[in-house]
């Protein structure tokens, strides 16, 4: 499965046609643990058992930032994440609709 049938096709997410593809491929790293660009069906089984887990929040986000697949954050995965001019869009639209609510 490619990053855009994971995030936008099955997930909904940033289906619009001015979506930025960096969002997609970030999005669809918390699946891809192989990080080889594509998810396969283990690995979509995997994350459809992350998010029966009660804790699945903080797994999808460690998911987010370990960049390598290895099982470990580095400050240069989110130093990296974070200095993505696209995620500039994504927290603050978190941020926009939590405080909407
Ligand atoms: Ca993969």
């Amino acid at each position: 499965m490619t990053p855009e049938d994971f995030v936008q096709r099955y997930l909904g997410l940033y289906n619009d046609p001015d979506s930025n593809p960096k969002i997609v491929q970030l999005l669809a790293g918390v699946a891809d643990q192989t990080k080889d660009g594509l998810i396969s069906y283990q690995e979509f089984l995997a994350f459809e058992s992350v998010l029966c887990a009660p804790d699945s929040m903080f797994i999808v986000a460690f998911q987010l930032f370990d960049k390598s697949g290895n099982g470990e954050v580095t400050f240069g995965g989110v130093n990296f994440s974070c200095s993505e001019p696209a995620w500039g869009k994504v927290f603050m639209k978190q941020d926009c609709e939590q405080q909407q609510s």
